[in-house]
């Protein structure tokens, strides 16, 4: 018996208990997946995952093998991230917001022998291809071109039967990377248990999710959030999930909730804020299936919570969540809410609140949080250093600074790092500072979060300009554009301030906290 209560049997295949189980139980002709025009019944998901993985073994893959995931959200996700999974193979969701570059670092520290891209990014990885030391295949989701493998003729060559992979508990079942500070992201690995800890503990109890609801995720399935709100807890209980390949507006969300009736709606306060700025511009908006909103990736603003439920009469569920937790630990509920705040513990995991030196902090004092539970990560691969740092026994450090009020809920106040969010996504400094510092008319500059008109985190830079060059609003634009082109587009600086010089400690590192307080003045 595991802490949470949960009946984990020491030989468990996750592929298992969240694709086939459902068929066990009578749901085959129940709609797993709503895609396009297109409703995917569990019965044809469970072929789709059992092809995939026959498919994938077929190309050589084994167990323990990693299968690196660039795909938009589609039912291809779903078969080749559980197909993987059945096969004991593990599956990587890789961000597809990413340039070229990023692509080589995840494949090369991975070591994935077999890529499943979307069309629209195989570009991206044959950009990259002569310097991938470990791919063997790259497979095509869409048309595949000369020495690239067909996703649909590998699978329509597959075999429909698939013994699952005689895994563990404990074996990894996949990883998710999660951004550093340097820049270079971390793979936490995830065990099969893990994704049944997360469905039982937040989607059945906070959300109450059941049978009969649908979920839609505004965050990507690559995503820790999204995969739990778009795959797995939907695929725990038998519900529905709406998969949306494109980019999220205001207007194309509108329209996804208008058309497909989600009854549980997951998004990130930026989209929240851009959603209620586009509200009356948009006619036929109907939100009335939402039973539910939910919000993760930063902190949500009280101000933003208000104008939503003034605006729908719905609540968003604040929670905290992270890759390395795999989904939220600290959570608003239903009947339970202090809007600004991000909630208390969710039952079955605990969390505490600490001073440098590991002592708990009385109530009301700002120290970093800790969390323990069952779901998270067991360690970041070759990264052993960095495991120390963060996973200590059954406590991690979450890396952020919370306080917690008399009536125990936890309030976010920043994080211990210089780590920023834009729009729920992590962003390192240390990465966009070395971007701008390659443009010719920059010296040196720090990076640092600072907020908008909705109070939500955006990068800022603070520049100086090299002898000769002269601050002007053509230049702020022309680095911001040099950014965009060399790395994601989310991460270039919204504000560009030209600066003498910057605050350096006697070693010559950036102070960017004194950057922040400058911001702030
Ligand atoms: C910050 C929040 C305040 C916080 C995530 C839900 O965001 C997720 O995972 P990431 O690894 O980032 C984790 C970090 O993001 N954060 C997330 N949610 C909140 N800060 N209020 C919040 N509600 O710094 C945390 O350490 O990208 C969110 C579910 C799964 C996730 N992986």
């Amino acid at each position: 018996m595991s802490e949470v209560g949960l009946e984990i049997p020491d030989k468990f295949n996750v592929a298992v208990e969240l694709v086939d189980k459902n068929l066990e139980l009578g749901r085959g002709k129940k709609v797993a997946i709503y895609y396009r025009d297109q409703a995917l019944t569990y019965e044809d998901v469970y072929r789709a995952v059992n092809k995939t993985g026959n498919a994938l073994k077929n190309l050589g893959v084994d167990l323990e093998d990693r299968v690196l995931l660039l795909l938009l959200d589609c039912p291809e996700f779903a078969a080749s991230f559980f197909g993987a999974i059945k096969i004991g193979a593990v599956p990587i969701p890789t961000n597809t917001l990413l340039k070229s570059k990023d692509y080589l670092y995840l494949l090369n520290d991975s070591r994935a022998k077999v890529a499943l891209v979307s069309e629209p990014l195989v570009p991206l990885i044959e950009e990259i291809r002569s310097e991938l030391r470990y791919l063997k295949h790259l497979v095509v989701v869409g048309t595949a071109g000369p020495d690239q493998l067909s996703y649909r003729e590998l699978v329509a060559g597959a075999s429909e039967d698939l013994e699952p992979a005689d895994t563990s508990k404990d074996d990894a079942a996949f990883w998710l990377y999660s951004s550093g500070t340097t820049g270079f992201p971390k793979g936490a690995v995830h065990l099969h248990h893990d994704m049944l800890v997360a469905s039982e503990l937040y989607a059945k109890g906070i959300l109450n999710i059941k049978e009969d609801d649908i979920t839609f995720s505004v965050a990507k399935l690559f995503f820790a959030y999204g995969l739990g709100n778009g795959l797995y807890f939907p695929f725990r209980v038998g519900a529905s999930t709406v998969l949306h390949p494109e980019r999220p507006d205001p207007k194309g969300i509108y329209e996804v909730i208008s058309r497909t009736k989600p009854t549980l709606f997951f998004c990130v306060p930026t989209a929240y804020a851009a959603m209620l700025q586009a509200a009356d511009s948009i006619p036929g908006v109907d939100m009335s299936s939402i039973r539910l909103c939910v919000s993760a990736g930063e902190a949500l603003p009280k101000a933003i919570f208000d104008a939503w439920q003034k605006k729908f009469n719905l609540i968003i569920l604040d929670g905290i969540g992270s890759t390395e937790c795999l989904h939220i630990f600290i959570s608003n509920r239903p009947d339970d809410i202090k809007a600004g705040s991000s909630g208390k513990p969710v039952p079955g995991y605990a969390a505490k609140i600490v001073d440098p030196e590991g002592r708990e902090v009385p109530d009301g004092e700002i120290g970093t949080l800790m969390v323990k539970g069952d779901s998270i990560a067991a360690y970041y691969w070759n990264k052993h250093e960095k495991s120390k740092e963060t996973f200590h026994g059954p406590w991690i450090n979450t890396g952020d600074k919370y306080f917690k009020d008399p009536d125990g809920y936890f309030w976010y106040v920043g994080r211990g790092d210089d780590m920023l969010k834009a729009g729920g996504i992590w962003v390192s400094p240390v990465e966009v500072e070395n971007t701008i510092m390659e443009h010719p008319a920059v010296l040196e500059c720090g990076v640092i979060g600072a907020v908008d008109h909705d109070n939500l985190e955006k990068p800022k830079a603070y520049i100086v300009l090299k002898d000769g060059f002269q601050a002007s609003e053509e230049l702020a634009v022309d680095i911001q554009k040099y950014v965009k082109g060399r790395i994601a587009h989310y991460k270039y600086p919204r504000w560009v301030e030209f600066v003498g010089q910057l605050p350096k400690t006697a070693t010559g590192k950036t102070m960017r906290y004194v950057l922040r307080q400058l911001n702030q003045q």
